[in-house]
């Protein structure tokens, strides 16, 4: 019980204190930091030297009904939490080179630097054989605290249906409506969103409560429109210092499963269909362990999002 309440009160301190302060606190008092970050054998098994089959899998997928040329997959989260950066992971993994399709903010603010509605298209191929994957993702403004701030959750309920036009800009004071230019009122069958992606930094301390109720109404708007729902923590290579040691510590580490399941209580996204997720953030290049845990998130997205669109 005292080894328990001992570890509580480590891993609120890395909290509170963050990831640097915190690793010198311990450098400082080693006894603080008695039981080791990471567990012996991984809790969930990802196959590291599958890259090329997953690739292979996400790059092959098309959508078998006629009238989908694209699966639609949203993102939503809160401010700074990664979107636009995953977007640009994604993009990365398949063209098999930097890219930087979604413009994300070097600067962390508590506003969104995400403002219009946006549609991001991966190329394949080049030249006359050029055309695009049948997937695309939105990316939307960052959910902030408050009231009047951050993108409105109606706007983000009006998007799963397809009524939001590529280019809105959003207004976090008064949500789209219908004379609104931005509204669409015929949305095609790919104009909808068929999978939900609610991405989290793990690297932030609890989520503030209404930012929690937006989330919340959210994932009930897309489960009454039967919308699959998934989760990615990002940011997990500055929550953990094992991880940012070595990639490979993802689903050993202790403090990252932790927030998982904190996480996974607060939203009530289940465990397994939450995904870790490093980004590429200062590298230039590629690298094979962030790629596959890029791959692992994005070919759950495909299933899930393959298996709604089998239904409509
Ligand atoms: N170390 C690290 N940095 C990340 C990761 N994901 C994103 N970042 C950085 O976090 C910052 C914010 O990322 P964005 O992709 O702009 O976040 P966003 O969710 O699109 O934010 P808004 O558009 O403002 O809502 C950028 O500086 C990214 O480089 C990650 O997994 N690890
Ligand atoms: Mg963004």
């Amino acid at each position: 019980m005292a080894r328990q309440n001992e570890n509580i009160f480590n891993q609120r301190l890395r909290e509170w204190l963050g990831v640097a302060a915190y690793s010198a606190h311990v450098a400082q008092f080693p006894t603080a930091e008695a039981e080791s970050p990471t567990l012996d054998e991984p809790w969930r098994e990802l196959r590291w030297g599958e890259k090329q089959k997953n690739l292979k899998y996400v790059q092959e997928y098309k959508p078998e009904q006629d009238d989908i040329r694209y699966l639609r997959i949203l993102l939503y989260g809160p401010v700074g939490a990664g979107k636009s950066s995953f977007i640009n992971s994604v993009s990365n993994v398949l063209r098999g080179r930097m890219t930087i399709p979604a413009l994300a903010s070097a600067m962390t603010s508590d506003k969104s630097f995400t403002k219009k509605y946006e549609t991001h298209k991966f190329i394949k191929g080049r030249g006359s054989t050029k055309t695009f994957y049948p997937l695309v993702f939105n990316d939307i403004m960052g959910l902030e605290d408050g009231t009047d701030r951050g993108v409105h959750a109606d706007d983000i309920k009006l998007a799963l249906k397809g009524h939001v036009k590529e280019g809105h800009k959003f207004n976090p004071v008064a949500p789209i409506s219908q004379n609104d230019p931005g509204y669409n009122p015929t949305p095609s069958a790919d104009d909808k969103v068929h999978v939900l992606v609610c991405v989290m930094s793990a690297n932030t301390p609890q989520m503030k409560s209404s930012v929690l109720e937006k989330m919340k109404s959210i994932r009930e708007a897309a489960s009454d429109l039967g919308i699959p729902q998934m989760a990615m923590m990002t940011h997990i290579d500055e929550a953990c210092g094992e991880i940012e040691k070595e990639l490979k510590n993802v689903y050993k580490s202790k403090y990252l499963k932790k927030k998982m399941k904190d996480f996974s209580a607060a939203v009530g996204i289940p465990m397994n269909c939450i995904f870790p997720v490093k980004n590429y953030s200062e590298e230039i290049d590629l690298n094979d362990d962030v790629d596959a845990l890029v791959l692992s998130a994005l070919r759950n997205m495909i299933n899930f999002g393959d298996d709604f669109i089998e239904k409509i």
